[in-house]
């Protein structure tokens, strides 16, 4: 008995069967921004050459195949209702036949893709000379710095066109995987060992990159960008990311929001490597960071986070969740998790954890975030007060100060430790931490050159920029009062 195709499966299997194909083949569409068959430079083309070839010689198999299946089934289809067919066992010819023709159409595969494979590693190393980038994979954004440049930033990676660029990858915690469709395939980042891939990009542009390798929570949500520039565009964006940023103004809302940012922030985000020696030790910073995470995963205040120098000039917000603006910034600072659930910023961060900034403040901090843009060519980051503090007593002043500047986020003024040491008694210790030098002296140095004493088992995150944004009058009211603690 034929089997009967009930109506109502022959009314929508076909519509449905076409949406299928329908909705399949739009995949392939080369526009789509994370399109492989958009190749936009050398090495995706050669890639995706080796995904064409593969996918002509899949068609020639499935050809053969199926032809030889549907012609079987014709020409020895059941003509005769009595007795069973001729019976045989084994066929030289034909075993030997098949046995070698997928040896040839494997080799026919394998021979272009290994020796790709062997090439564009040979390529990615001798591409160093041209630029090296280095790419740490975090939960969930990356990390980007420029080897030998001095420049390090975060989720953008910019590079000159008609230029092989090695990308070295690492990871800071899990599997992550570097991932832009349009330049080249993806290549995982796996704690404790470096990989490396090369790409390049024919015209400028800007390209999607997205991490390929389920990381965790936010995954889908760890994105980022590539940007591709005329050479000497490239040279003019390096050389800013190494030009300090404008101060505010003083009294100014973004003056007001550095201080905010200094006592909030700056635990786990550095600001302005445009400094060479800051940019150089970026990657300490962050490994210290990371270290103080580990030790009390739920309960860290601090932990390795994007470097925000030249923020203002970014494209996009949190790995590539938004673009970057005014609103989108200010949503961010309100509450990360809204944007990007999941991430450590809103789960760490102490702000979040009680009452939070209100609307002035975080308004303050997005004015203040806004200016860290590259200034002017040869300025000098010039000194002013930040916290604008009434003359007078210099004890109250400095109490004063202590908040306005900053100070209160990290350290609390009795001898408990937050971020960094708590200051009640830091006169007595100061006698003991060096000895033969004032207890003045001490305090002073520890604010404006943190470096330089550093107190054992805490990060070294104090903000180093004091000594510019405090004047003489806001240093000496600040240590009256420091000494006053007990
Ligand atoms: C406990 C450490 C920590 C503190 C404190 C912290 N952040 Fe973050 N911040 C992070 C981490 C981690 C991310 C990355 C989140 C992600 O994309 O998954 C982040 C992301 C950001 C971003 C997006 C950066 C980018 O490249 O897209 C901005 C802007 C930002 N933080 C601003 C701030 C401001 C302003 C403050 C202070 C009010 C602050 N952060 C306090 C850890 C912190
Ligand atoms: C982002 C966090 C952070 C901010 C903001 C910060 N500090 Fe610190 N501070 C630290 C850390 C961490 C240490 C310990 C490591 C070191 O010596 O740098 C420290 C060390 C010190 C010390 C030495 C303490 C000792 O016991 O020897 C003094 C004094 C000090 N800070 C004063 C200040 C003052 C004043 C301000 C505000 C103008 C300030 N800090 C702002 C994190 C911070
Ligand atoms: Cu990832």
């Amino acid at each position: 008995m034929p089997i009967r195709i009930s109506n109502r499966v022959r009314r929508f299997a076909l519509p449905f069967l076409f949406i299928l194909v329908l909705a399949a083949l739009s995949g392939c569409t080369p526009h789509h921004n994370q399109s492989t068959f958009g190749a936009a430079g050398p090495i995706a083309e050669r890639q995706k050459d080796i995904f064409v070839l593969i996918f002509w010689v899949a068609m020639a198999v499935f050809v053969v195949v199926e032809a030889a299946i549907i012609a079987i089934t014709l020409a020895y289809r059941r003509r005769h209702v009595e007795g069973l067919p001729e019976q045989m066992h084994g066929n030289n010819r034909l075993e030997v036949a098949w046995t070698i023709a997928p040896a040839v159409v494997l080799a026919i595969i394998a021979i272009p893709t290994v020796n790709l494979i062997f090439s564009l590693d040979r390529e990615a190393t001798a591409a160093a000379s041209n630029l090296e980038v280095v790419v740490t994979g975090h939960q969930w954004w990356w990390e980007v710095e420029y080897t030998g440049e001095d420049v390090v930033t975060a989720n953008e990676v910019h590079i000159p066109v008609g230029t092989a660029v090695r990308i070295v990858l690492h990871s800071e915690d899990v599997i992550h995987s570097f991932w832009v469709p349009k330049l080249a395939g993806k290549v995982d980042l796996i704690p404790t060992r470096a990989n490396q891939l090369v790409v390049e990009a024919t015209e400028p542009g800007v390209y999607f990159g997205q991490c390929a390798e389920f990381c965790g929570e936010a995954h889908a949500l760890m994105r980022f960008k590539v940007v591709a520039h005329e050479k000497d565009d490239f040279a003019v964006w390096l050389d800013g990311m190494r030009r300090p940023a404008l101060p505010p103004a003083p009294g100014s809302p973004a003056a007001a929001g550095q201080a905010i940012f200094a006592g909030n922030c700056s635990m786990c985000h550095s600001s302005q490597t445009t400094n060479p020696e800051l940019a150089r030790s970026e990657r300490d910073t962050q490994g210290v960071r990371q270290e103080q995470f580990l030790k009390d995963l739920e309960d860290s205040a601090i932990i390795a986070a994007p470097n925000l120098t030249h923020l203002a000039t970014r494209l996009t917000l949190g790995a590539g969740v938004r673009d970057l603006n005014e609103g989108t910034l200010a949503a961010w600072i309100r509450d990360p998790n809204d944007l990007k659930p999941g991430n450590r910023m809103k789960k760490l961060a102490n702000v979040y954890r009680t009452q939070g900034l209100n609307d002035d403040q975080i308004n303050q901090v997005v004015a203040y975030l806004m200016t860290l843009k590259p200034g002017p060519a040869g300025q000098a980051p010039a000194g002013q007060p930040a916290g604008g503090a009434p003359a007078g007593d210099p004890v109250a002043r400095g109490k004063q100060l202590f908040t306005s500047a900053g100070c209160s986020g990290c350290h609390a003024t009795t001898p408990d430790n937050i971020v960094g040491p708590g200051l009640g008694g830091v006169e007595t210790r100061a006698a003991t931490r060096k000895p033969g030098m004032s207890s003045d002296d001490y305090i002073r140095e520890s604010i404006v050159n943190p470096a330089a004493f550093l107190v054992e088992g805490f990060p070294p995150v104090m903000p180093a920029n004091f000594a510019q944004t405090l004047s003489a009058d806001d240093l000496n009211a600040l240590i009256a009062y420091l000494k006053t603690l007990n």
